[in-house]
Formats: C-alpha cells, structure tokens, sequence
C-alpha cells in the first residue's frame, strides 16, 4: 500500500506540472492514464512513483525530470521509464536489448584538434553501481561508508598510470574541494536535481574522488553514481584519453562486480546514463558557430550531439567553452559512443572552419 500522504504528494504535484510550462520528458511521457496506474505501485525496497518523479515535479526545468530509486524501479514503472528511454536515446525501444560491452579497437580513435585551435580539453566518462547496493535514494550510511571503504580499498591496487590516491569529501577543506571542482575535476555541491530526488542524504559520508598525480585518471565515489571513471586531459587527444579509460575500466572490472541488466546494461540511477553509461566530451571553442546558440544546439543534434555549459549539466558557458558530447548512451556500443562524438565533432570543427 501507498501512503495517502505520499499519494496527496503527487496528486498535487503532478497538478502543477500539468499546468506548467516545463519541456521535461516526465512532463510529456506522465499522461494522466499512466499516472492512474504507477501512482499505487511499489517496488519491494518500498520506492514509489514519488521517488521517480520527485526532481521533476520540484524541478520543473529539468531536461528529463526522473529517476531510478532501486533497480527494479525500471521493471515496475516501465510504463513511464520506457518511452523517455526511447526519446532520450533516439529510438531504443521497448523490445530492444542493449548490446553487449564493447571498447572496440582503442587505437583507431586519434587527435580530433591536432594543431589545438579550438578544443580545450577531452574527457570520457562511464557510470558503474556495485552489485548489491541500491541506487542513493535507498542507500543506508552504514552502507554509504562500507562501500566507501570497499572502493577506496579496491582502487589503492591500481599501478602505473592509474595509481593514485583517494580523498573522502569528509574532512576535505572548502578550498581545496571548490578548487577541484573549478578546475573540473570534482563533482558539484549541492545540486537541486540530485537533491531532489533524495540522492544526496547523509552527505559528505561516503562521497569522495581518487586521481593520479596528473589527475588525468580519476573515480568519483557515491554521487549521482556509485562510480564515474573518468579520463580527461588537455588538448584534443581522443584516442589517448579513451585508451586510458578502456584501461581503467577494464583493470577495475576485474576487482568489483558491478550490476548489469540483461536488456539496459550497465544500471545508473538516472536513465540517460544507461547502457554503455559512456558520455564522451569536449571543452570546445567555436565562437562563429556559437554567435547564434540556437544554431549550435541543432547543428550538435544533427550529429546526435549535446551541448552542455562550461561546468557541466545546467550551467552557462564561460568565456565561450562550451562543454558537446554524444547524447545517447543505449542500443550502441562503448565504441560507437565515442565514435559518434568523435564523427559529430570532427564535423563541428569543419562547419566552424567554413564560417
Ligand atoms: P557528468 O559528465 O558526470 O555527467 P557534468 O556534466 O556535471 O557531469 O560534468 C562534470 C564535470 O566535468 C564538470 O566540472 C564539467 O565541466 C567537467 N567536464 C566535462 N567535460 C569536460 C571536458 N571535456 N574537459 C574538462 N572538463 C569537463
Ligand atoms: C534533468 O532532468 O535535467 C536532470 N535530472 C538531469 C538529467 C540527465 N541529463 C542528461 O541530459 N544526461
């Protein structure tokens, strides 16, 4: 049974979305017929229709507006989940599996800005959840700083390029956190969407990044994801950058078992990141092509490419470094991810050199 003070909750809610003028995909996938038959359904950690909409219904600019509380939210409200994965990710349908994992050949990716005209940095990122752990809204603190420990731990085996050291957000100073987070190396505090959605409760336990000396290599822990390993450098060197996390991936695979869903892939807590949960970018400047922002976000989605601010998702652009990546994340492999970065941005560069 559903609380009735839970079911007032989005009764309400959803009144007031409904009346708004929100672009989100909650907004245009929770028809009122939907709504009726999710609003009673419970998975068996207890979340709700109320835990998978929450951020959308306080966030009424949200882009997608939903969540996974716990694994099993995407089965017992697939109802909404798989037409905004279907939107979100360009036509990967309900019938439709994911294929399995695939780098491909890592050293046929190269440098997409040798000369280093227009890109700034690259950075390639992948999402992970340890098997036998819910997503944040369910997490306990107990289990917050046991997995803590087992990624810390696990992460201090790591050799050569990758071997680093781990810092706990618990007890780190206010400078040199915002400094980390400036230079883009750490996630945000206190983001609106993630709070939301309940994911950031008994915060900082349990969060906290690893990096190598270069911070080339680096691994968030316990913020919108369990993991995000991450590789990222200067300049536009793709195939290095892309090597490095092929690497680290594979090496940490070897170490954590992480959870893996026979049709969506690698599970995450928010649908966009399914799949390969690969989101391949750059710090780009194309100042003929940005004069005019509504043309660059459709000539980027021509190519399947979304256009993010200077400090990532719901930020502006600052002294005109835009942050594109590919979008979709599902029905394609780890490769062709990047690949269709790689392709869109090759393209991107082209159009501005022409203008
Ligand atoms: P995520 O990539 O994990 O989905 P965000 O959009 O919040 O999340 O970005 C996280 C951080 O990564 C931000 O500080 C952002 O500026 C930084 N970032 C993303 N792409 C690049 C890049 N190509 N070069 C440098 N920093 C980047
Ligand atoms: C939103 O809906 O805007 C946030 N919940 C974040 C969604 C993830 N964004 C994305 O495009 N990958």
């Amino acid at each position: 049974m559903v609380d009735q003070a839970v079911l007032d909750k989005l009764e309400t809610g959803y009144a007031k979305l409904v009346a708004s003028d929100s672009k989100s995909l909650l907004k245009k996938y929770l028809t009122k017929e939907i709504f009726d038959q999710l609003k009673t359904k419970k998975t068996s950690f207890g979340s709700t229709l109320l835990d998978v909409i929450q951020s959308g219904l306080e966030n009424h600019d949200s882009g997608v507006g939903i969540y996974a509380p716990d694994a099993e939210a995407y089965t017992v409200f697939a109802d909404l989940f798989d037409p905004i994965i279907e939107d979100y990710h360009t036509g990967f349908k309900k019938t439709d599996k994911h294929p399995p994992k695939n780098f491909g050949d890592v050293d046929t990716l190269g440098n997409l800005d040798p000369a280093g005209e227009f890109i700034v940095s690259t950075r390639v990122r992948c999402g992970r959840s340890l098997e036998g752990y819910p997503f944040n809204p369910c997490l306990t603190e107990a289990q917050y700083k046991e997995m803590e420990d087992k990624v810390s731990s696990t992460l201090s085996g790591l050799e050569g390029e990758l071997k680093g050291t781990f810092y706990p957000l618990t007890g780190m100073a206010k400078d040199v956190q915002q400094k980390l987070i400036d230079d883009h190396f750490l996630f945000k505090e206190g983001d609106r969407f993630l709070q939301a959605a309940n994911a950031c409760r008994f915060w900082p336990t349990g969060r906290g990044i690893y990096h190598n000396d270069a911070k080339t290599f680096l691994v968030w822990c316990n913020e919108e994801d369990h993991l995000r390993i991450i590789s990222m450098q200067q300049g536009g060197d793709l195939g290095e950058v892309y090597r490095r996390l092929v690497k680290a991936v594979n090496d940490i695979e070897k170490r954590i078992p992480f959870s893996h869903h026979d049709r969506l892939g690698f599970l995450t807590f928010c649908p966009t990141n399914l799949g390969t949960t690969v989101r391949a970018s750059v710090h780009i400047k194309v100042p003929k092509l940005a004069a005019n922002k509504a043309k660059l976000e459709e000539v980027a989605s021509k190519f399947n490419l979304q256009v993010r601010g200077t400090r990532g998702e719901h930020t502006e652009a600052e002294g005109g470094i835009y942050d594109i990546s590919n979008k979709r994340r599902m029905g394609l492999t780890e490769y062709e991810a990047v690949k269709e970065m790689h392709d869109g941005i090759a393209e991107l560069i082209k159009i501005e050199k022409e203008l």
